[in-house]
């Protein structure tokens, strides 16, 4: 490695998702490695608050513009502008494109008006699985796939599916996210858990965007089970279309008193660290970081075997792995972890050691800086 500083834009979605969390935490690291690091995009990135200033990173904020003969805005089109000025005015020589759709697009199509600036694009999931396989997006998501100058996934069973699904054979690299696992800690202070539960009850914590993909409601089916049996409590963190659905099956089903919808926040570590269990019953996950970031926080992990959890989560060893929608057997499952102290001990220090060990950001970062010296120009 050259070492020598790059000039590189990202491109992430700025809502509350796995993979502008990924986009913004990779930002600031590769920042203060001594890059210089410049967000583009249409709102400022959920973790990025607070953060910046003279030396960065900075944020360029993508235009709207509003005109009455258009039906619908077109992002793509905004970005790739906001994009071609950054490429221009900053000398950017690499813009790092984090989801597909729009921005791997909107980063080839600037690419094309500067004549500059290589393009390195990061599968994060849905891009591909879902959105991406939509007859609306199938030929641009496979265009931009297939035109990238690099291109990386998140665990080896999406660059797998994206090679199948679209049929490309071109070179994916396999780059995990990774955790801050000095953020991410243990708490310790048994006020905060005070806050929560009482010192008898086995806290059980699910983190996400309560989209349909995330079964949300399977959380609420596997809790009931478990409180059923022992005295519990469940903390439901994050906003989306099934949080009043996951609501109503918890009124349904008498847990809703031991049931807190804490809503959506950037400083999840506060909860895990307070946490005796983590659920992820998906239907699909490419990776899956909030349970790396639970296992940060010494939690076991009980989750659906889907996509790429199994590349984070070790059957038998950071926590239990059962199939989708098979709320029994992930109920038996966290009786199992919650009911034996040594299991419970053991499962947690494992996760702990995964992060560490094969998650931190010392690890992953420098995949990333190697990959964008030798994409850039
Ligand atoms: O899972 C979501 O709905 C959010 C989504 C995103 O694009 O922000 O997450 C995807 O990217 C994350 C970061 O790489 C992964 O940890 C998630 O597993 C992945 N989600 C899915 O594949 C469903």
């Amino acid at each position: 490695s050259s070492g020598a500083p790059v000039k590189v834009a990202v491109l992430c979605h700025a809502s509350a998702g796995g993979s502008g969390v990924v986009a913004t935490e990779l930002g600031l690291q590769v920042a203060r490695a001594g890059h210089e690091v410049h967000f583009v995009g249409s709102a400022q990135p959920f973790r990025l608050t607070g953060h910046g200033g003279l030396r960065g990173p900075y944020f360029h904020q993508v235009s709207g513009y509003a005109y009455a003969l258009f039906d619908q805005p077109y992002p793509e089109l905004a970005a790739a502008n906001t994009l071609t000025e950054v490429i221009l005015e900053q000398g950017v020589e690499l813009a790092h494109a984090h989801y597909a759709i729009p921005h791997a697009t909107a980063a080839i199509h600037a690419r094309a008006i500067t004549g500059r600036s290589r393009v390195m694009t990061t599968l994060h999931g849905t891009d591909v699985t879902l959105v991406g396989l939509e007859p609306a997006f199938r030929h641009t998501t496979r265009h931009a796939i297939e035109r990238s100058d690099h291109v990386t996934a998140v665990s080896h069973y999406l660059a797998e599916h994206t090679r199948e699904v679209f049929g490309v054979d071109r070179d994916i690299e396999v780059i995990h996210n990774f955790v801050d696992s000095d953020r991410f800690v243990r708490v310790t202070d048994p006020a905060v858990r005070a806050r929560f539960a009482h010192p008898d009850e086995a806290l059980l914590v699910h983190v996400s965007n309560f989209r349909p993909v995330k079964r949300a409601a399977d959380v609420v089916q596997v809790f009931a089970r478990v409180a059923s049996e022992i005295p519990a409590r469940l903390l439901m963190i994050g906003d989306g279309p099934e949080r009043p659905r996951a609501f109503e099956l918890a009124q349904a089903l008498g847990v809703l008193g031991r049931t807190h919808f804490l809503g959506s926040f950037p400083d999840v570590e506060t909860v895990l660290g307070i946490s005796d269990l983590f659920l992820l019953p998906s239907q699909q996950e490419s990776f899956g970081l909030a349970a790396l970031e639970a296992m940060s926080c010494e939690v076991p992990v009980v989750a659906a075997r889907a996509g790429g959890i199994p590349e984070v989560v070790e059957e038998g060893v950071t926590g239990f792995l059962a199939e989708v929608g098979d709320v029994d057997h992930m109920a038996d499952a966290a009786l199992r972890v919650l009911r034996n102290r040594e299991v419970y001990r053991q499962m947690g220090a494992a996760g702990r050691h995964a992060a560490v060990n094969r998650f931190h950001p010392r690890l992953i970062v420098p995949q990333y800086l190697q990959a964008y010296e030798r994409t850039a120009q």
